[in-house]
C-alpha cells in the first residue's frame, strides 16, 4: 500500500485540500503509509499555503471544494495533478472488489440496500463514500471486507481516474448541483466518469426507464443489465398487474411487502437486487433469490430519506430532508398516497420549481414555502397553479413552519418535508434539518 501511495505523489508531498471527514481520513491514511502530507483547510488557520500546494507532487481534493477554488486553481496553474480522496483509497486497496453507485437520486438508498443484501447473502460487506464513511477510512482499517459498496458523487468521480468497479450502477440522471456546474451536460459528464475504464468484460446496472441514462450508456463496452418499473424484458422489473417485483425471470417479492414508501423505492429495490445478482453469480438460484427477498424485507428506511417519523393524531409525518433538489422532492411527492401538506424551502439551488407542478397538483393539498427560497417558490408556483393548490409563504422559523403544517393537516393526511433546497440558510446540514423536523413533529 505504501508504495502505491508514494507513487501517487511521485516522490513529492501530497497536499490534501479540505479537512472535512474525507480530507482528514486521507491525511491519516497517507501519514500511516509514511507519505509526506500537507493538509489545509480554508476554515482552519492559517488556511491554504498556495505556494506550497503548487509545489506538491499531487493534490487530493475534498469533494466539497469547487474546482475553481483558489487552492485547486493554484495546483492546476502549476500543473500539479489533482485526484480525489476516493482515488487515494482505491490505490491503497487494489484487490478489494467493489460495486460503484452513482446517479442523481436514490444512490444512498441503493448503496445501503446493496450492502444489506450482500450481508444477507453472507458476504462481509462495508458501504462507504458519499454515503458517509470516507473510503480512505476503510483503507486504513486492518480487516478488509469481501465487498465494498461505494456511493460516488459527481464531485468524487471528477477526480478518480482509476475507478473500475466490478459492477457500475447508474440509478438515474436529473438536474442538480447547478450552483457548481456550468451546465447539465457537464454534471452528467462527471456522472458518466463512473464508466471511464469500462471494458468488454465490465458489468453495469442501468435504469431502463431513464432516457438520459440509456442514451449516455448505450455505446459503452461491457454487459448492460437493465432494471425497469414497466419493461418485462428487463432483467429486474416491476410487474404492476401482479404487484410483484421480478428478478431474473421469476418473482422476487410482492410489492406490499417492501418496507419502503413510494414507487421510486421499488426501482431502488430492483436496482439493488439486480446489482447483487450480477455481482455474485452464486446467488442466481431460487435459494439466492429467496435470500435477496428476505434481505429486502428486513431493510429499514434510511434516516432523512422518505423516513416515516411517526403518526400523530392521524397525520403521518415523513422526513425526506435529503431531497435537496427538485427531482428528489418531486419523486417523494409522487410517492404519497394521502393528501399532502408539502414543506418546500431552504436555500435555492438554481432550478425552477415549475418542474414540480404536476406532482403538486396531483398530491399536495397545500404548499408551505419557507426560508430563503420562499419568494422564488411562490413566484414559480402561485400563478402556474392558478389557485388549484394554495401556496403559503412563511419565513425562516422552522417552528412556525411545523406549527402551520400541524394546523393545516387533517387526520388521514401526510406532512412531507421534501424541501428541494439545501438546508444551509437555517441549519448546519440536511441531517440537522431532518432531526429538527422529527423532534417538532413528535412534539418533543
Ligand atoms: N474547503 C477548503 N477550501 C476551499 C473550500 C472548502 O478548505 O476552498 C474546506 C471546507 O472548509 C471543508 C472541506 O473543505 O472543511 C470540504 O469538506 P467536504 O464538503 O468535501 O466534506 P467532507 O466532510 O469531506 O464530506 C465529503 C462529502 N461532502 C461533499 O461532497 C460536499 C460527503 O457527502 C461524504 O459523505 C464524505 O465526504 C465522505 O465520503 C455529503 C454530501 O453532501 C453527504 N454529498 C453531496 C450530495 O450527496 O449531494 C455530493
Amino acid at each position: 500500500m505504501s508504495d502505491a501511495l508514494r507513487a501517487l505523489a511521485a516522490g513529492g508531498e501530497v497536499a490534501v485540500i479540505g479537512l472535512g471527514a474525507s480530507g482528514r481520513a486521507a491525511v491519516q491514511l497517507l501519514e500511516a503509509a509514511g507519505v509526506p502530507v500537507y493538509g489545509s483547510d480554508a476554515k482552519i488557520a492559517p488556511g491554504h499555503d498556495l505556494a506550497r500546494i503548487a509545489r506538491a507532487g499531487v493534490v487530493v481534493a475534498s469533494p466539497g471544494v469547487p474546482p475553481d477554488a483558489p487552492p485547486l486553481a493554484a495546483a492546476k496553474a502549476a500543473g500539479v495533478p489533482i485526484v480525489s480522496e476516493i482515488e487515494v483509497a482505491l490505490r491503497a486497496m487494489p484487490d478489494v472488489p467493489y460495486i460503484g453507485i452513482t446517479g442523481t437520486n436514490g444512490k444512498t438508498t441503493v448503496t445501503a440496500l446493496i450492502a444489506h443484501l450482500l450481508r444477507a447473502l453472507g458476504r462481509k460487506t462495508i458501504e462507504a463514500g458519499n454515503i458517509g464513511t470516507p473510503l480512505t477510512a476503510i483503507a486504513l482499517g486492518g480487516d478488509k471486507p469481501e465487498w465494498m459498496v461505494v456511493e460516488l458523487s459527481s464531485f468524487q468521480l471528477h477526480d478518480t481516474p482509476s475507478v473500475a468497479p466490478q459492477v457500475a450502477v447508474l440509478t438515474n440522471l436529473a438536474p442538480d448541483h447547478l450552483d457548481r456546474y456550468h451546465s447539465l451536460d457537464e454534471y452528467y459528464g462527471d456522472k458518466q466518469l463512473l464508466f471511464r475504464n469500462a471494458s468488454s468484460s465490465s458489468h453495469r446496472v442501468v435504469n431502463a426507464d431513464d432516457a438520459e441514462v440509456m442514451r449516455r450508456t448505450q455505446a459503452l463496452p461491457g454487459v448492460p443489465h437493465r432494471f425497469s418499473l414497466k419493461d418485462s424484458h428487463a432483467e429486474a422489473w416491476y410487474d404492476a398487474s401482479h404487484a410483484m417485483l421480478m428478478l431474473g425471470g421469476a418473482p422476487l417479492l410482492e410489492r406490499h411487502l417492501l418496507p419502503l414508501l413510494g414507487d421510486h423505492n421499488v426501482a431502488n429495490a430492483l436496482c439493488a437486487a439486480l446489482a447483487v445478482w450480477v455481482a455474485d453469480p452464486t446467488c442466481q438460484t431460487a435459494a439466492g433469490r429467496a435470500k435477496i427477498a428476505a434481505g429486502l424485507l428486513s431493510f429499514h428506511a434510511i434516516p432523512h430519506r422518505l423516513e416515516p417519523v411517526g403518526e400523530v393524531d392521524g397525520v403521518l409525518w415523513v422526513n425526506d430532508s435529503k431531497a435537496t433538489n427538485i427531482g428528489a422532492a418531486r419523486t417523494a411527492l409522487e410517492g404519497m398516497t394521502r393528501p399532502t401538506v408539502l414543506l418546500l424551502g431552504g436555500r435555492h439551488k438554481g432550478e425552477a420549481y415549475t418542474a414540480m407542478l404536476d406532482a403538486v397538483r396531483q398530491h399536495a393539498k397545500v404548499v408551505l414555502a419557507y426560508g430563503e427560497a420562499a419568494a422564488t417558490i411562490e413566484a414559480d408556483l402561485v400563478g402556474a397553479l392558478g389557485g388549484a393548490v394554495p401556496v403559503e409563504r412563511l419565513g425562516s422559523s422552522f417552528e412556525q413552519v411545523i406549527s402551520r403544517a400541524r394546523a393545516l393537516a387533517a387526520p388521514g393526511d401526510v406532512v412531507l418535508l421534501a424541501p428541494a433546497c439545501s438546508s444551509y440558510d437555517m441549519f448546519k446540514n440536511y441531517e440537522e434539518r431532518g432531526a429538527t423536523f422529527r423532534r417538532l413533529a413528535l412534539g418533543q
